[in-house]
């Protein structure tokens, strides 16, 4: 048995197996031409691609160039070294499990707010966790009788969001941001935590305080809870049970 096999040596695949061979594609701030393509081949090689080939540049206006480049992967991926982090920390429930528990140990419906806070309008993601229509074949929280849901929709502003989980007496605040431009989902996210921090006070409440933050979206994957302040990020494919299920887990305890 080779080292290769032991370890588990990978490469890409792209005409052959093993060939190593990529597809990559970027904009570059400078216009059209061959001095581009050129650039365009060095960063390749600094990307470990060599040989490379621009296959396709476009202009974008007058001042950028869009390039998709192929070449040879010269990096390598031990498969069998990685360490795969451990799944959800909460067992997966059914919708009459999730209203069972709310109902036995709460004895009161719990109540969420959901909103897609800063300029984001991308509402489809919080619909699919909220609206009872849901996702992936399960239905989103409208659907479960002992969570009452209030769904503020697009650009909301965190101060109306911070009022209307006061005014509903929110057990959990459910935040979607999917435009990453500039960083801002991670912003927004830390901008609305520190308010739910600042308008619950610890000394005053008691407990966690604030309701239970979560934060969802397509892009979280180079952030953890901690860094935003909130207590849970769910990222892309997430469906409405595994929330309802991770609600549970942290809201309704004996
Ligand atoms: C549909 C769409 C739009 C629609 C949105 C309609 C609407 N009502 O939502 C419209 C046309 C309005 C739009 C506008 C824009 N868009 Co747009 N849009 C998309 C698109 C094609 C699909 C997004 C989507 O609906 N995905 C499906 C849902 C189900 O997936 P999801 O959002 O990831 O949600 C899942 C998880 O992430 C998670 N989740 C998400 N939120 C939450 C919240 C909680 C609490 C939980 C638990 C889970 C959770 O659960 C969901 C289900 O699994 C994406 C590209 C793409 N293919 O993703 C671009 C995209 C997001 N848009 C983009 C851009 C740039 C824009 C505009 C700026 C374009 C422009 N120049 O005007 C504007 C911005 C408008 C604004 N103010 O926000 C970029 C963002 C780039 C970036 N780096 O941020 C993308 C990635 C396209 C691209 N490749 O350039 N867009």
């Amino acid at each position: 048995m080779t080292v290769e096999t032991l370890k588990q040596i990978i490469r890409p695949y792209g005409d052959t197996t093993g060939d190593a061979m990529i597809q990559v594609s970027f904009t570059l701030p400078v216009p059209h031409g061959p001095r581009a393509e050129l650039a365009a081949l060095q960063l390749a090689g600094k990307m470990g691609l060599d040989p490379a080939s621009v296959v396709h540049t476009k202009a974008m206006g007058p001042d950028f160039t869009f390039f998709i480049v192929y070449g040879k992967a010269t990096h390598l991926i031990d498969y069998a070294g990685i360490e795969v982090p451990e799944g959800r920390e909460f067992d997966l429930l059914t919708p009459a499990q999730v209203n069972g528990a709310i109902k036995a140990v709460l004895g009161r419906r719990l109540v969420v707010v959901g909103a897609c806070i800063g300029t984001d309008a991308h509402t489809v993601g919080i619909d699919a966790i909220l609206n009872v229509k849901g996702f992936a074949g399960e239905k989103g929280l409208e659907y479960y009788r002992e969570i009452e849901v209030h769904n503020m929709g697009a650009q909301v502003a965190v101060a109306a969001l911070v009022d209307r989980a006061k005014a509903v007496d929110a057990d959990a605040v459910l935040v979607s941001q999917v435009v990453t431009q500039k960083s801002a989902h991670i912003h927004n996210t830390k901008q609305m935590a520190a308010a739910f921090t600042e308008a619950y006070p610890t000394s005053l409440t008691g407990g966690l305080g604030r309701p239970l933050l979560i934060v969802g979206g397509p892009r979280f994957d180079t952030v953890t809870p901690s860094d935003l302040g909130v207590d849970r990020i769910f990222g892309k494919g997430t469906t409405p049970g595994e929330v309802a299920s991770y609600l549970v887990h942290a809201l309704v305890r004996e």
